[in-house]
């Protein structure tokens, strides 16, 4: 297995553009790449300011590493969710790799700032830990971009999120969310605009990437993840793949094409007015986080794990199903 463009030994293959790469050439492939979709998409600009979602995962480290060796003016948000030991494990993977390469990380602990964390908001909500999480980074994610001046927030959705999210909301025609499944969101009154630039990039080729580069990361799934559709779909999509290799890719991109304008652009956010409390968009007086803050006051806090359900999955399918958290 040689390298496609200097005939060295290859260290990776990606069939789906039939191509072998060693080490350097795999990074500047990995960089071409987003280089294509931030351009493609007119994702940011230099001299933007960009704000990085880090969960401590592959995927968002990898993408914080590739927009700063771009030469991106890009900071790094972490929220800590209080999922037990996943959440003290990914804190100190995001924290080293900020330090080694001196750059601005900015954290917020649930527990510390708002006196809950996941477990415990989920025991209390009754649902399932994606939803009260999702809806907490979200929250957090966006004030911190608007607040802070940011002119995007960064995840590190890949081809397989895409195409798994893209797969769930098709095969329920999930038609409010494939209008907004887009490789970059555009501002609106009280929300960033959010991009996503690794989504011509699979998750297997940002396992390689952080190896390539040196990059530790956690490699352990969030324990609350278990059981929910999304990892289901993509072992699905997984095999398609296999079997046609590029399969993913057509899926995703020839929906962006042919098809995601056809949806609608969620046109009820511009009607939103303004939290009391907090001054985020809210079709209330109180925005969903607020109330969240203030159903979980006083409550004792909940340990991980929290058992499976039926229940939860589907809960946790459809806080997925947006793919606006931060992926790992
Ligand atoms: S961290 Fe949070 Fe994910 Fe864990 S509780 Fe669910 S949403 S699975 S990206
Ligand atoms: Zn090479
Ligand atoms: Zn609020």
């Amino acid at each position: 297995m040689k390298c496609k463009v200097c005939r060295e030994p290859a260290i990776i293959d990606i069939r789906r553009h039939n191509a072998n790469f060693c080490s350097e050439h795999f990074v500047r492939y990995c960089h071409d790449q987003v280089a294509r979709s931030i351009k493609e998409f007119a994702m940011c600009s230099p001299g933007e300011r960009l704000l990085v979602a880090v969960s401590g995962g592959k995927d968002s480290l990898a993408v914080w590493d590739i927009l700063d060796s771009m030469g991106y003016e890009a900071d790094g948000l972490y929220v800590g969710l209080g999922i037990g030991d996943y959440s003290e494990g990914s804190g100190r993977y995001v924290q080293a790799f900020a330090e080694q390469r001196n750059l601005r990380l900015i954290e917020i602990d649930l527990r510390e700032s708002y006196d809950y964390d996941v477990p415990t908001a989920a025991a209390v909500t009754k649902r399932v830990p994606c939803s009260a999480c999702g809806l907490s980074k979200r929250h957090l994610f966006d004030s911190a971009a608007v607040d802070g001046g940011y002119d995007a927030v960064v995840t590190g959705h890949n081809l397989d999120d895409e195409a798994a999210v893209l797969y769930g909301n098709v095969m329920r025609w999930q038609t409010n969310y494939l209008g907004r499944q887009k490789p970059v969101l555009a501002a609106r009154k009280g929300f960033p605009r959010k991009i996503k630039p690794l989504v011509r990039l699979g998750e297997r080729e940002m396992a390689a990437y952080c190896i390539v580069r040196g990059i530790d990361y956690q490699v352990e799934e969030c324990p609350m993840a278990a059981g929910n559709k999304h990892l289901q779909y993509k072992e699905i999509l997984n095999m398609q793949e296999a079997a046609s290799p590029g399969s993913k890719a057509a899926f995703y991109f020839g929906f962006l094409r042919d098809a995601v304008d056809r949806f609608d652009d969620d046109p009820a956010d511009d009607t939103l007015g303004r939290c009391e409390r907090c001054g985020a968009p809210a079709s209330s007086e109180i925005c969903s986080f607020c109330r969240l803050v203030q159903r979980t006051e006083g409550a004792a806090p909940v340990s991980v794990p929290i058992p499976r359900s039926k229940r939860k999955s589907k809960a946790a399918e459809r806080a997925i199903s947006t793919s606006d958290g931060v992926t790992t």
